[in-house]
């Protein structure tokens, strides 16, 4: 799906009535990767590209889904609201989240669609979670504030699909602002808006086409390795609170009592925990040549630390660092597939664009997708035809 006008034609086949119509966006992350989670910042920012959604309460107790891309549909009381692997997961999630707060919800008819690439590492799910739960905040006046929204998206996700994410994804789509990303204290939970439109550069994404599922363990495991070397440390100083507490020279210190991928991974954490306060200064100042020395950096650490990288997101990043035009390349997202990030030239673009990707074909015959991003406001409502 790919406009609002496609969410109004979609609801008129399958329902009868009129509806609402909302957009909720998909996000990048500038850089602050895997540290929302590890009370660290990050900087993301709402993207043009998301997910529509045309709904209508029904007078019934039963919420009918239509998915548009995938042509399935969903029906379900909302007394029975259970797990059910896939799509079904996010927005079952929801309700189910929502329910057991104690929001009382009624039946609805919604269908959705979009064009968030998935597995991309865009969040096509943060913005179904957040897209629904907003929708039915409006749709029976629940009067559940933004950031409430993201940590019930973010539990949603917990709870059904599984994956025990941080509250970027779910907050970017919720905060987004048109031409901004979001400098976000994932501790406090405090933020600042930057602007993101820049006259001589263009951040770029180039997708891998390695499908990444975050659900698959690997994101979980590499939270649960946080969290028991951040328990390691504070049983050597009880002052420690948090990855905050900790300078990646503390952590080389006590490398004798971490295990291998205790020491990596934190190690990364506090590195990567200092590199984003420093680059929210170098955008400040506007110094992006110093801002994208970091991106490179964070991937290293990404793949060499952290290990959440792959030889196509690796070689991707090689070949722009051979490029002067591109001052900053890296994974962006949950990483084992998805896109990079990339800080080009205007000027250069095309052909150093064509020159990157010719070589990603040739190399591994996989034909990527390039994305000019476009920022965005966060989930809105875009018409009310009731
Ligand atoms: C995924 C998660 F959902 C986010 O919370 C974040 O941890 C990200 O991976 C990595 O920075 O998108």
């Amino acid at each position: 799906m790919q406009s609002a006008s496609e969410a109004i034609n979609s609801f008129k086949k399958h329902f009868s009535g009129d509806c609402r119509i909302f957009f909720a966006p998909g996000r990048i992350n500038l850089i602050g990767e895997h540290i929302d989670y590890n009370d660290g910042f990050v900087l993301p920012a709402a993207i043009n590209k998301g997910i529509w959604f045309a709904i209508a309460p029904n007078n019934t107790h039963t919420a009918n889904f239509v998915a548009v891309d995938i042509n399935e549909t969903l029906s379900i009381s909302l007394t029975e609201v259970k797990n059910i692997e896939g799509w079904q997961s996010y927005v079952l999630g929801v309700l189910h989240i929502l329910q057991k707060e104690g929001f009382a919800l009624n039946g609805f008819n919604c269908v959705f669609g979009g064009n968030v690439p998935q597995g991309a590492g865009l969040s096509s799910s943060a913005a179904l979670e957040a897209g629904l739960l907003y929708c039915l905040n409006e749709l029976f006046q629940l009067h559940i504030s933004h950031l409430d929204m993201a940590l019930l998206a973010q539990k949603a996700e917990h709870v059904y699909p599984g994956t025990k994410c941080g509250i970027m994804d779910m907050f970017a789509s919720l905060h987004g602002k048109k031409d901004h990303c979001i400098l976000l204290d994932c501790r406090s939970l405090t933020f600042n808006y930057f602007p993101i439109v820049l006259e001589q550069y263009d951040w770029v994404l180039i997708n891998s086409k390695v499908k990444h599922s975050l659900n698959d363990g690997a994101y979980n495991k590499r939270r649960e390795v946080a969290l028991d070397a951040l328990s390691l440390f504070q049983s050597i100083n009880q002052k420690i609170t948090s990855y905050r507490n900790i300078l990646p020279s503390v952590v080389t210190q006590f490398k004798y009592a971490l295990n291998e991928e205790e020491f990596k991974r934190s190690l990364y954490i506090t590195q990567e925990i200092e590199r984003v306060q420093a680059a929210g200064k170098h955008l400040e100042e506007g110094n992006l040549v110093a801002f994208g020395k970091l991106m490179f950096q964070t991937h290293d650490g990404l793949s060499n630390l952290y290990e959440v990288s792959c030889p196509e997101l690796d070689y991707l990043v090689t070949q722009a660092k051979f490029h002067q035009a591109v001052i900053g390349a890296r994974l962006m997202g949950g990483g084992f597939g998805g896109c990079t990030i990339n800080l080009i030239e205007k000027e250069s673009r095309e052909a150093v664009l064509t020159d990157i990707t010719t070589s990603y074909q040739n190399k591994f015959g996989i034909i990527p997708e390039v994305y000019v991003v476009e920022s965005s406001d966060g989930v809105h409502e875009l018409l009310n035809l009731q």
